[in-house]
């Protein structure tokens, strides 16, 4: 039985706690949920790195790419969905400073405080049990998210519960109500607080994709893997929902809620199911929706589709790991990653590749051609970590095992995009960060920027289905067309004169690919560029300036209430 009691066959992840009671006020405790507080992409004692910002791309994929680097933000959406599963009254607050926390837990009085963490900020954690303890004693503090996985966590900060797993369910039953009720989905704006070449982008309702959170875990158990682990491991995942009928009918209700048509599928292997991704299909086509997603998925899980389904349920983008050809990972068997990922873009398809630097077989002498063999896969975005035993995983577990985790190592540099946390058998710590550096450098000179290769992208996909029969296919490219294809046309045009000094053939690539999509534009973005390529140029200027004065991006502070009644 799941967490939700729908399905035989999956399994309750572990959820445990210290000292389990349920609150004796149950429903009708009141209830603060926060994430850590920032800012974050700055060094402090609480454990901040200037290398580790609030960002996604910026922090672990577009980061060498300078003005080019996608820049934004995303929601705590583990606490979200909490909240909107429990009948108590519930404040999310994300994102707080110190003083923001400070405040909302002595200007109101919470029942229980819980924290929302990952393992780097264990730190922020330890803080924040501390202040609750001495600005509102009476509250019960419950600490969930990864950095339960940490071992002896329960000695290292002053915590009431622990909660590894899944936390609707623990929240629920701590509460006192139903852990088998049907899960509600939050309304979740995927990204906020865009910025691409030093120009912030206007926030309009519908204009950016809804977070939908089919499921959390991965039953492929890769060693590594942090998400799969903390979930369940192998052979383990938790279903929010089960069928396409129910997925079907959140993302509809999305649609006209927040009145978009993309969706970002927040689930680390979506087309493994592929029951239920066929099942969403059959509903779309029937309602005729020309929906876009962008999913995770390893590579054996898009094997189970042709690329014609791919298209037709409307992927658009799709993260796979491509780790490496030697890593022996069952995802991987059987698949010749390059003619995979050639094939996805040219069906339109935006590929974001992930790779991993430091695997066991790795040496000096390899690990060049390695990241040449990643990079040559000219994915749209590339994604470089190092291998990481992260609490809770099997790597972990083995690395402890065999004496090579380093002990002298901060869990908040613990974040694969710094130096090895443990001792492998060839390269040094120095060194890993040395290559994992020029991994990324080397992806964007010798690819350029991601803007440049999602343009691409969307053209060969307007190109190969612009006429196409099925429409739902049809007016997918050609509405992205209409809206992109004049502001892709001015960017590739600052584009093409900034990379010049960065690699001339890769600007000639960008300027090719600019004629490409004049000629396939209609009158308005034809003469777009000519006004907007100058400003374009102007910005991304600008910004470069910035970010070598060592300008830094934190998303704002969000407080949500529901169900709420003043105390
Ligand atoms: C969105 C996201 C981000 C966003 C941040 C969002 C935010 N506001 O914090 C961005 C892009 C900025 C980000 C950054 C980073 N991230 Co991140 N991120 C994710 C991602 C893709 C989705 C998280 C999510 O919403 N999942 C879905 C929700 C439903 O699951 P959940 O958050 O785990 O919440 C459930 C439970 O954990 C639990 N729970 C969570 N909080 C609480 C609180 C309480 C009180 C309770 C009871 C229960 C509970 O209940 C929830 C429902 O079941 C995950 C991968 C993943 N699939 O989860 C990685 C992940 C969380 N990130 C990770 C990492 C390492 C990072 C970075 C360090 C970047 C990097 N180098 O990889 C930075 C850190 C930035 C910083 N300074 O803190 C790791 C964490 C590893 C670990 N073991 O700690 C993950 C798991 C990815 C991975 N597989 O490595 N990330
Ligand atoms: S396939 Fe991806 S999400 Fe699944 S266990 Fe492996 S690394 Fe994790």
């Amino acid at each position: 039985m799941n967490s939700h009691g729908r399905s035989a066959q999956i399994e309750v992840p572990v959820a445990d706690s210290l000292n389990f009671q349920q609150h004796p006020k149950g429903s009708q405790a009141r209830i603060l949920l926060s994430s850590v507080f920032g800012p974050y992409a700055q060094d402090d004692e609480y454990g901040s790195r200037s290398i580790n910002p609030m960002e996604l791309y910026h922090n672990q994929v577009t980061r060498a790419q300078g003005s080019f680097s996608l820049r934004m933000f995303h929601r705590s959406w583990g606490i979200m969905l909490i909240q909107q599963n429990i009948s108590a009254p519930c404040t999310v607050l994300d994102f707080p400073t110190r003083d923001d926390f400070a405040r909302e837990i002595s200007t109101h009085q919470y029942d229980v405080v819980g924290i929302s963490s990952i393992i780097v900020n264990v730190g922020k954690v330890r803080e924040m049990c501390r202040m609750t303890r001495e600005l509102s004693p009476n509250s019960v503090i419950v600490v969930g998210g990864h950095v339960a996985a940490i071992p002896g966590i329960e000695k290292m900060i002053d915590a009431d519960h622990i909660v590894r797993g899944e936390g609707v369910s623990w929240m629920r039953r701590f509460l006192g109500e139903d852990e088998n009720a049907a899960i509600e989905h939050p309304q979740i704006v995927s990204g906020f607080g865009t910025r691409i070449m030093g120009i912030r982008l206007p926030e309009r309702r519908g204009a950016t994709a809804a977070t939908i959170i089919p499921s959390v875990g991965c039953p492929m158990g890769c060693n590594f893997c942090t998400t799969s682990a903390f979930f369940g491991g192998k052979g383990k995942f938790v279903n929010f929902f089960e069928s396409g009928d129910e997925l079907f009918d959140v993302m509809n209700r999305m649609e006209h809620e927040l009145g978009v048509h993309s969706f970002f599928v927040m689930d680390e292997n979506f087309l493994l199911h592929r029951e239920r991704a066929m099942g969403l299909l059959d509903r779309m086509k029937e309602a005729k929706k020309s929906w876009t997603m962008s999913v995770f998925a390893s590579a054996n899980a898009i094997h189970k589709y042709t690329t014609q389904e791919l298209v037709d349920l409307g992927v658009s983008w799709l993260w796979m790991g491509l780790e490496s050809p030697r890593s022996g990972y069952a995802k991987l068997q059987g698949t010749d990653t390059h003619q995979l990922t050639r094939e996805l873009r040219e069906h339109g398809i935006r590929v974001q590749g992930s790779t991993i630097i430091g695997l066991e077989h790795h040496t000096p002498e390899n690990i060049v051609s390695e990241i040449e063999y990643a990079v040559s896969h000219d994915t749209d975005f590339h994604q470089f970590m190092l291998y990481t035993p992260v609490p809770g995983t099997p790597l972990y577990q083995q690395m402890a095992e065999e004496r090579r985790l380093l002990h002298d190592v901060d869990y908040a540099d613990v974040h694969g995009q710094f130096k090895f946390n443990f001792k492998h058998a060839a390269i040094s710590r120095e060194d890993s960060k040395r290559f994992l550096d020029w991994a990324f450098w080397r992806d964007f000179e010798m690819n350029g920027p991601s803007l440049y290769r999602i343009a691409r992208t969307l053209l060969a996909g307007w190109k190969r289905y612009k006429e196409w029969p099925d429409a739902r296919v049809r007016e997918r490219f050609a509405s992205e067309m209409k809206r992109l294809s004049g502001i892709y046309s001015s960017a590739l045009w600052a584009m093409e004169r900034e990379f010049k000094k960065v690699d001339a053939q890769v600007s000639e690539q960008i300027r090719a690919v600019r004629e490409e999509f004049r000629k396939e534009s209609g009158l308005i973005s034809r003469a777009m560029p000519a006004v907007l390529g100058p400003i374009f140029l102007w910005t991304t200027r600008r910004e470069d300036r910035r970010l070598a004065r060592g300008k830094t991006y934190e998303p704002p502070m969000i407080l949500e209430r529901r169900n709420w009644v003043e105390a």
